[in-house]
């Protein structure tokens, strides 16, 4: 039998320049990936995904934009505030998209979605206008998922919004805290999605000083690399970072539509995975 691996927080995970350096000296590695072309083809044997995030209020300017697909993916921040009206908007605009599975996470942005978190009055009475309980529940053109995984073609896929920026929905400090979130990831998923990056990958953050430059979660790298080893772990946040790293094995993507002025200026980022072995897009 195999022992099931136990991922431990860092002492050093709140002062992730510190860690990523020693990390580093460690062997750990983040180095440039490539992606695929936007046009490239799509083929009957691999599943094409289509990743995207941090949209803050702007996926009208870019549906043009985003290329056909088997899988949508979020990362979250998809609104600014979680407005009853944004989200609803949203939902509209990613109803547009061709795609048969849309999946989406929330964000920090998404105010009021995190269950149990104190909601302001505005957003209480939009809900009860509205006779619902919470913003999530209007997303009805798209799979949300809040510490699940949905099975698209024989592929998990799992999705998680927590993040380690205090003052906004789904923090979570660093350390014991988010881990303890991050342990909810099963071993075998396939692709991750998250909207914090993991510390060293996509997460140099010049516009913030709180966290010394580098915002991403050593716990989530940690438990990416020793326990979860997805093929894909897709993330946002840090918008001026959208791009592609990985580690070897892992590829690391920070899909990131908007730029640091809420401008929506980068490229969706695109990848495909293998159907799984005699099955055809047909069967699912
Ligand atoms: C990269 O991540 C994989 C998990 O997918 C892990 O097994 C491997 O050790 C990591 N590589 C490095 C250099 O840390
Ligand atoms: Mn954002």
């Amino acid at each position: 039998m195999v022992d099931k691996v136990i991922v431990r927080a860092d002492p050093l995970s709140h002062k992730p320049v510190d860690l990523w350096k020693k990390y580093l000296r460690q062997g750990r590695i983040c180095e440039p990936a490539k992606t695929l072309r936007l046009d490239a083809p799509i083929y009957e044997n691999k599943v094409r995904f289509v990743c995207i995030s941090d949209t803050h209020e702007k996926l009208h300017e870019i549906l043009p934009l985003v290329p056909d697909g088997d899988v949508l993916i979020h990362a979250g921040d998809f609104t600014n505030y979680g407005d009853v009206g944004e989200v609803i908007k949203f939902n509209a605009e990613i109803g547009k998209l061709p795609h048969k599975y849309k999946i989406v996470i929330a964000g920090n942005h998404e105010l009021g979605f995190e269950d149990g978190e104190d909601m302001n009055e505005r957003q209480l009475a939009g809900l009860n206008m509205l006779g619902i309980k919470k913003a999530y529940e209007m997303l009805t053109n798209c799979i949300y998922l809040c510490d699940q995984t949905v099975d698209v073609y024989g592929l998990k896929v799992y999705g998680a919004p927590w993040h380690p920026m205090p003052g906004y929905s789904f923090y979570r400090s660093r350390g014991q805290a988010l881990l303890h979130k991050w342990n909810l990831i099963p071993a075998k998923t396939d692709v991750l999605v998250t909207h914090t990056p993991p510390l060293g990958h996509g997460d140099y953050n010049s516009w913030q000083k709180c966290d010394g430059l580098l915002a991403g979660c050593a716990e989530l790298l940690n438990t990416v690399e020793m326990r979860v080893k997805p093929k894909y772990h897709v993330f946002g946040h840090i918008h001026q970072m959208r791009g592609v790293t990985t580690n070897g094995t892992t590829t690391f993507i920070n899909a990131a539509i908007c730029d640091h002025k809420l401008r929506s200026e980068y490229d969706p980022i695109i990848f495909d995975l293998p159907l799984p072995p005699g099955r055809s897009k047909d069967d699912f």
